[in-house]
């Protein structure tokens, strides 16, 4: 095994233990290593938790288990980020966006991956954090004037508040003023239509590829 696939395994087992020292330690060799950051969070902190859920699925994990996990891979995120930020960081500033996930859904993976990618790709982002009402978007829209609203719904429960938000949006007389995007895995790019969305993305790089096409900006 080369040294990052040994480097990717052991973080996978950290997350899974929800070691979150130990996910620090092994996030910074990642830098040290000068490994792509990104190929860390899909190879090893991503793949740590989808494993953990499938366990849990399968009755062989508990809830706790992917609390810790999911905490282990928020202390391995935050070292990784900066580094994804300044590697991915374009010159111009391709505008502002305003990013959570709905209400009533504390899933938080997806979206701050996202945020990052777009951070990284030259967005401002404001991160508005999880179970957001859509009435706080719709403030958000107001205080920031963002270019993008995002929005992460991880169940089949949830992505109705996708709706909801959108209906409060307009409601509010602020549709006009900003590119929707939508996504999450219980999403599709029919449900984003239907609900009135500009866009959906399958994952964290198409989400980048769609906003700066939004954004009337060329890759
Ligand atoms: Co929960 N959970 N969970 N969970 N959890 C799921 C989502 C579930 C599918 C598991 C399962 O049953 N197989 C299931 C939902 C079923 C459904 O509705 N269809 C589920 C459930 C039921 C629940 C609870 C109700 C369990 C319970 O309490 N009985 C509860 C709900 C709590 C709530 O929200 N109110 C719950 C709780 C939790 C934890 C807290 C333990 C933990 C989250 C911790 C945290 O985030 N801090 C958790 C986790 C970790 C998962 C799984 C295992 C993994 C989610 C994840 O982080 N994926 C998940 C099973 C699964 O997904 N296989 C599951 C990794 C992440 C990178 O992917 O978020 O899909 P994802 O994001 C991707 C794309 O979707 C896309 O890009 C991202 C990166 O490529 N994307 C966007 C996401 N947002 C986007 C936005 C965009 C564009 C693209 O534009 C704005």
């Amino acid at each position: 095994m080369s040294s990052k696939e040994e480097l990717f395994s052991k973080i996978r087992d950290a997350v899974v233990d929800g070691d979150s020292g130990e996910v620090s330690v092994l996030c910074r060799r990642v830098l040290e290593a000068g490994v792509d950051p990104l190929e860390a969070i899909e190879g090893a902190l991503v793949a740590a938790i989808l494993e953990l859920g499938d366990r849990w699925v399968r009755g062989e994990a508990f809830i706790a288990d992917l609390i810790a996990a999911a905490d282990a891979m928020k202390a391995g995120l935050s070292i990784l980020k900066g580094e994804v930020v300044k590697r991915g960081r374009e010159v111009r500033h391709l505008g502002r966006a305003v990013i959570g996930t709905v209400e009533g859904d504390i899933h938080e993976i997806g979206k701050s991956i996202v945020a990052i990618l777009w951070e990284a790709a030259g967005l401002e982002v404001i991160d508005l954090g999880v179970d957001v009402p859509p009435q706080r978007f719709v403030e958000a829209i107001r205080q920031y004037n963002p270019d993008v609203v995002g929005m992460s719904a991880l169940m089949t429960t949830t992505m109705l508040k996708q709706k909801e938000t959108i209906e409060a949006i307009k409601h509010a007389g602020l549709r006009d003023r900003v590119k929707i995007v939508v996504g999450g895995a219980p999403t599709t790019e029919e449900w984003a239509r239907e609900i009135g969305a500009d866009g959906w993305a399958p994952d964290a790089i198409s989400a980048v590829k769609l906003v700066k096409r939004l954004l009337g900006v060329e890759e």
